[in-house]
């Protein structure tokens, strides 16, 4: 029947989107600000910020198990940075740096060789992308990296900020669409963002395209 062959076709093209997408070398994960206070009940809570991180462990897991980097990065900031309402800023005042709130989800399943990028530690300066006044760039470089990977929070922030950054310095990116969320100050922002990103060249991919 006509079907056995569309079956084949429809194998084929499957099996072809899996190679593709299969970590390999020259790629790296990049989880973004996975912190508590962007979890539920945190000082600046994500909605279903927390439903990232079971997803995220899975792509730990695969990342790690072909030995290729990890990186998770964190908002940092001091007591008074300029982003908090305080000091005129929008934000309540949230991931300051050695507070409980500022630590990594406890269920992250962070590998040991993950590299942690610090970011918007000044106290003048706000700093959505992880790329920005840090050396995250440099060790991607120096680590032979090609391709990132991205997920974390939030999307219509520091995950946005992030991925067009990595866009600007020419690396390809896959934004993991199943391990982000949106803060949505405005309706609809976490939406925007994902087009926007996806307008700039961020390929979009869940774990069903990691499937062995
Ligand atoms: C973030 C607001 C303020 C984020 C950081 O990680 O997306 N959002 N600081
Ligand atoms: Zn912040």
């Amino acid at each position: 029947m006509a079907d056995a062959h569309t079956i084949t076709n429809e194998h084929t093209r499957m099996t072809e989107t899996h190679a593709r997408l299969a970590p390999r070398p020259g790629d790296a994960l990049i989880i973004v600000d996975v912190q508590i206070d962007f979890l539920p009940g945190g000082q600046l809570a994500v909605p279903a910020g927390d439903e990232v991180v079971a997803v995220l462990n899975q792509y730990i897991q695969r990342f790690s198990a072909q030995g290729l980097p990890i990186f998770a990065t964190r908002d940092w900031h001091p007591p008074n940075h300029c982003s908090f309402q305080a000091q005129g800023g929008i934000w309540p005042p949230h991931c300051i740096a050695n507070s409980e709130g500022a630590a990594f989800a406890p269920n992250l399943q962070l590998a040991a060789n993950a590299t942690v990028i610090s970011k918007a530690t000044r106290a003048d300066k706000d700093a959505y992308s992880g790329f920005e006044g840090t050396d995250l760039n440099e060790r991607l470089t120096n680590a032979g990296v090609a391709r990132v990977f991205v997920g974390g929070l939030a999307t219509d922030y520091c995950v946005l900020n992030t991925v067009k950054d990595a866009l600007n310095a020419n690396f390809e990116v896959i934004l993991l669409t199943d391990a982000i969320r949106a803060v949505n100050v405005q309706p609809g922002d976490g939406d925007k963002a994902l087009d926007e990103m996806r307008a700039l060249g961020a390929k979009p991919a869940t774990l069903e395209a990691f499937a062995a």
